[in-house]
């Protein structure tokens, strides 16, 4: 019999009001069942969102210290669950443990971050135009919230919305990806056992349509997804209908810029870990490599002969470089892609298959895939593959690699490796992006900084950093008159 958990709605575990399941595998292998988690529908999000709203005035009353009291026992908790947890999600997820330990990490990195904060949550005070009236204006939380998160990042990146929402003092919602249920739970527990008060945090695991009723639901004032820009799109618009505030962290297409200049050996390593690490499956992987004609060749024999290298295998196992993709329709997508790459005319020059043989069994891999002379007008040039494909592109100029790396619908996150000093802060102003990173890839967020993009990859908002904080609160402005008498403003202290 497989594990079988539950939601967790105003304090208690409890099962789908109609009792049905669906099953986590193993990507690595998918015989191996994780669980079964309650196939929730409408009832379960109707019960959770109410358990939020009733606990959103305590909570919000709660002083923001005190809050950020039960973050810092979140934070403590989460580092002695770290390597548990990290094997948790390998299984489920398939990425490295190195990496889910990293994933983990961010969302410790994130807990104490926020927790920080509750003792800042600056507003101003500012003069006012009137005498003995005083002006300021206070930060508030949004209210109750939905977040909906992909499975990549299963702890970290539902962290950097749930932290920054809790610490602000809102209530939420959680409806993990269906594909890491798991560790959405393992999550769950975290902050059950750090003393979030019932009723502030709840889990709702299921499908699409369980996100859909959520956004929708009436009572919900906010809503934080992190996934593909198809499904962002439809939360911004049903947000959009009824005013509700609204962050959206979508794809990537993200570009490396290899300039002629560039230390190679430190943007090989720089290429492999961007383009290939979470098997790709990032929203900041380094999907387009834009090499200077002068390195191009050597510089892409280089990555060919260090990618063959790379040992693909179960994320839990020693040595392992590369894990799985996620399921099946991943590694048809992939093979979808590579297949129209090489119609297109782009010359595949490693990989492109899934990956079979010595201890791979049924799991879902595939190879690293290189494809080079890419034209900016091709398909693998411009739509997120979401799997382990780097498509290069040799440039004559700094110009033309720019031109390329802008000519995208996305604006996550680009880099550079270059050691000229004046062209590396040319290209902080003119990549197109939300994160720009010189002489490193495409990924390496930190958990302070705001993280977020342009263009189709956001809708103007920021995870991390104190940019989360703009999002999960909303300013009151107070005006304070102790003169005595009505004073208005603009018409008092006109000249004429
Ligand atoms: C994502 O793929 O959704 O630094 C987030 C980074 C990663 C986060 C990626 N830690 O880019």
């Amino acid at each position: 019999m497989a594990d079988l958990f539950t939601n967790y709605i105003d304090g208690t575990w409890q099962p789908a009001a109609s009792e049905q399941t669906f099953t986590s595998t193993s990507p690595a292998d998918p015989s191996d069942v994780v669980g079964e988690f309650p196939a929730s529908g409408p009832a379960d999000v109707d019960r959770a969102v109410e358990a939020a709203r009733a606990a959103f005035p305590g909570w919000k009353k709660t002083p923001a210290p005190e809050r950020g009291k039960i973050l810092r026992r979140i934070g403590d908790l989460l580092t002695e669950r770290k390597s548990d947890m990290a094997r948790a999600m390998t299984r489920e997820m398939g990425k490295t443990v190195e990496e889910t330990k990293g994933d983990v990490q961010e969302a410790i990195d994130t807990a104490y971050y926020a927790a920080s904060e509750t003792r800042r949550l600056f507003g101003t005070t500012v003069p006012s135009e009137l005498p003995d009236k005083m002006n300021m204006d206070i930060l508030q939380p949004v209210g109750v919230a939905g977040v909906i998160t992909a499975w990549n990042f299963p702890v970290a990146v539902p962290t950097w919305k749930i932290f920054p929402a809790l610490a602000a003092g809102n209530t939420l919602v959680f409806k993990p990806s269906e594909e890491a249920p798991h560790c959405g739970a393992l999550l769950t527990e975290v902050l059950e056992d750090a003393g979030v008060p019932d009723g502030v945090f709840n889990l709702v695991q299921g499908a699409g349509k369980v996100g859909a009723h959520l956004t929708e639901h009436p009572e919900i004032d906010a809503m934080a997804f992190t996934g593909s820009s198809e499904v962002g799109a439809k939360i911004g618009a049903a947000c959009g209908r009824d005013n509700k505030k609204c962050s959206l962290e979508m794809g990537g297409k993200n570009p490396m810029i290899v300039m002629e200049d560039a230390d190679l050996d430190l943007a090989l390593e720089g290429v492999l870990w961007g383009a290939f690490g979470t098997t790709g499956q990032r929203c900041t992987a380094t999907s387009r490599l834009i090499c200077h004609e002068d390195v191009h060749d050597a510089f892409v024999e280089q990555i060919k002969d260090a990618a063959t290298d790379l040992v693909l295998g179960d994320g839990l196992e020693e040595g392992v470089d590369v894990g799985p993709l996620i399921k099946q329709a991943a590694v048809d997508k992939v093979e979808h892609y590579v297949g129209v790459g090489q119609e297109e005319g782009a010359d595949l020059v490693l990989g492109g298959s899934r990956a079979s043989g010595d201890g791979l069994g049924d799991g879902f891999f595939f190879e690293p895939t290189i494809f080079t002379g890419v034209e900016p007008d091709m398909t693998i040039a411009q739509e997120e593959i979401f799997g382990p494909v780097l498509s290069v592109f040799s440039v004559s100029s700094y110009e033309e690699a720019v031109e390329i790396a802008n000519d995208t619908r996305y604006g996550l996150s680009s880099s550079i490796y270059t050691q000229d000093v004046s062209r590396s802060f040319r290209a902080m102003q003119d990549l197109e992006a939300g994160i720009t990173y010189v002489n490193g890839p495409t990924i390496g967020a930190e958990a302070h900084m705001p993280f977020g993009g342009v263009k189709d990859t956001g809708n103007g908002h920021r995870d991390g950093g104190y940019g989360a904080f703009e999002f999960w609160t909303e300013h009151k402005t107070v005006y304070v008159d102790f003169s005595g008498r009505l004073q208005k403003a603009q018409m008092d202290n006109v000249d004429d």
